[in-house]
């Protein structure tokens, strides 16, 4: 067939380095970007397919978010805005790693499999961040693309949220919004300025936000947003691409793996501050306080602050809906007892990896997810966004309920449902802040973090660990387990468990405990006992 012919010719131009092998990840495909320019051509060609399958509008991201600047990755994005489904990620891992020679009878494979419609049209939304690497690389993708006859989109640089929210509003005939970066723009700013325009008393000085851009395409894409925002927010933006280096000692990973401000960041004593990582899918807050002791208010603190008021916005709007928080194993535990036993929502735990918590959150009528490290959103299921707008427009009732409902149906507005978004986020936590009047420190103080240590471990064959229980608990190597509890046990509030990394040939152990010397030890013990 004249479409393989072209395949092979392309791909010739792509060629694959003999004997490598890498494997589509929990976030995608992710290493040095010398050497991905043939999984880039490969996942066109599988996006091309993906898209034939569904009759949707596929995206793919160029991008290797916090990860450093040499590296890159890419993502694939399904029909409405999510990960692609497990499925696919194993047919890209094995069309990635098929040898140049093999690669037209891999490909038939899956579309056999699949029994893909090869006279459907396919269309590609493409997008990358940053890193010098990515122009090259979004090159080969579109290679990819064109040589199965699929048509395609380029949005050049940006956030991988924006992308997955372009695939959505494709998808949806602009029932979630107009696939433009203006369209984006536009709704996120209007909810914003709907809901801060009304709070009485707020002064410009809570209105000012300090923003690390880790160097990276967040700082760019704000930048480009400000003037929509008009005077809602007094930004000062720093780390914003004009010298230093993507994620180099800032953005949202290095202060949370390293719980310290960012470099690159006048931080002024109490004032809000906020990092995002390389492709703006996560952020973190913190601030310092009179004694210069650093705060860090990460995903598990952004989550109890939104679910607090949305759970607030229900009761005063008389909705019944189910609200739910989804965590992973590394949420602090004073998080979840603090959302269990006081502000009483439902709480689940899913493995680490943002898909799992997504499909998690699902299952409620408001699911919002969060993991420790930033990433997270909220999703609506239909019969709650349903039940929101027609309160909202229901000229009966009384002030109160439809105030919570208007709240409640820009708040809807306001969020990027498809995937976790740095900007998304930092909007909605900074309009619940002007909503309820809070500072950030009143925001600390709802419940004070249990010290905790994260490590990593290099050990010969990280695979022979395998767990259970969303990863809060190993079955192999036999012994493991055992050996944690009883480390676990010789100390107070106590909590440890480790897991293979999705991303890094590593082992990762998490440890926390009643002091941070004894959560250093704890961590310290169980990576001894790993090895
Ligand atoms: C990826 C995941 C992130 C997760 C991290 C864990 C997505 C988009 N990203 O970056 O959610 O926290 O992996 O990495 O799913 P690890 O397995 O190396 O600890
Ligand atoms: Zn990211």
């Amino acid at each position: 067939m004249a479409q393989f012919k072209e395949v092979s010719q392309k791909s010739a131009l792509h060629p694959k380095p003999v004997g490598l092998v890498l494997q589509y990840g929990t976030a995608g495909f992710r290493t040095n970007a010398t050497q991905l320019d043939h999984v880039m051509f490969r996942m066109g060609l599988l996006a091309t397919l993906r898209s034939k399958k569904t009759k949707a509008t596929i995206g793919v991201m160029v991008t290797a978010s916090h990860n450093p600047e040499e590296d890159n990755g890419v993502k694939l994005v399904d029909p409405m805005g999510e990960m692609v489904t497990p499925t696919w990620e194993g047919y890209a891992t094995e069309l990635a790693n098929a040898e140049q020679d093999g690669l037209l009878a891999v490909l038939k494979d899956v579309i056999e499999r699949e029994a893909i419609n090869m006279a459907q049209e396919a269309y590609v939304f493409v997008g990358k961040d940053t890193r010098r690497s990515s122009e090259i690389l979004s090159k080969a993708l579109l290679d990819g693309v064109h040589s199965l006859g699929g048509q395609s989109k380029d949005y050049g640089l940006v956030t991988t949220p924006q992308l997955h929210y372009m695939v959505c509003c494709q998808n949806t005939q602009g029932r979630y919004g107009e696939a433009t970066i203006k369209g984006y723009y536009q709704k996120l700013s209007n909810a914003f300025l709907q809901l801060t325009n009304n709070v009485p008393n707020r002064t410009d000085d809570q209105k000012v936000l300090l923003v690390d851009g880790a160097n990276g395409i967040g700082a760019l894409k704000l930048s480009e947003m400000v003037t929509y925002l008009k005077n809602g927010l007094q930004l000062s933006l720093f780390n914003d691409c004009s010298s230093g280096k993507l994620n180099h000692l800032c953005g949202a990973d290095y202060v949370k793996v390293q719980q310290r401000a960012p470099k690159g960041v006048d931080m002024v004593a109490g004032e809000r501050c906020c990092s995002y990582d390389g492709d703006a899918d996560r952020i973190v807050y913190y601030y310092t306080d009179s004694a210069g002791r650093f705060h860090l208010l990460d995903g598990d603190k952004i989550a109890t602050l939104i679910s607090t008021y949305l759970k607030e916005l229900l009761i005063q709007a008389g909705l019944d809906l189910q609200i739910a928080v989804v965590q992973t194993a590394y949420a602090n535990g004073s998080s979840t007892h603090y959302l269990e036993d006081v502000m009483k929502v439902i709480v689940r735990c899913t493995k680490t990896g943002v898909k799992h918590l997504h499909h998690a959150a699902q299952e409620f009528d408001i699911g919002v997810y969060f993991e420790a490290n930033g990433h997270g959103t909220v999703l609506f299921s239909k019969t709650a966004e349903e039940k929101i707008e027609q309160l909202a427009q229901h000229s009966n009732t009384n002030d109160e309920k439809k105030r919570a409902a208007h709240l409640l149906q820009n708040t809807v507005n306001l969020i990027n449902q498809t995937v976790g978004d740095a900007i998304s986020d930092m909007l909605l936590i900074e309009a619940v802040l002007a909503v309820k009047g809070m500072t950030v420190q009143h925001w600390d103080a709802i419940y004070t973090d249990l010290p905790n240590r994260q490590l990593k471990v290099k050990v010969a064959d990280r695979r022979a660990i395998d767990t259970t229980d969303a990863e809060r608990r190993t079955v192999s190597p036999a012994g493991l387990q055992e050996a944690i509890d009883l480390l676990v046990k010789k100390h107070r509030q106590a909590r440890s468990f480790v897991r293979p990394s999705g991303t890094e040939d590593v082992v990762r152990v998490y440890a926390e405990a009643d002091t941070q010397e004894s959560a250093d030890d704890l961590a310290h013990e169980v990576s001894l006992a790993v090895y």
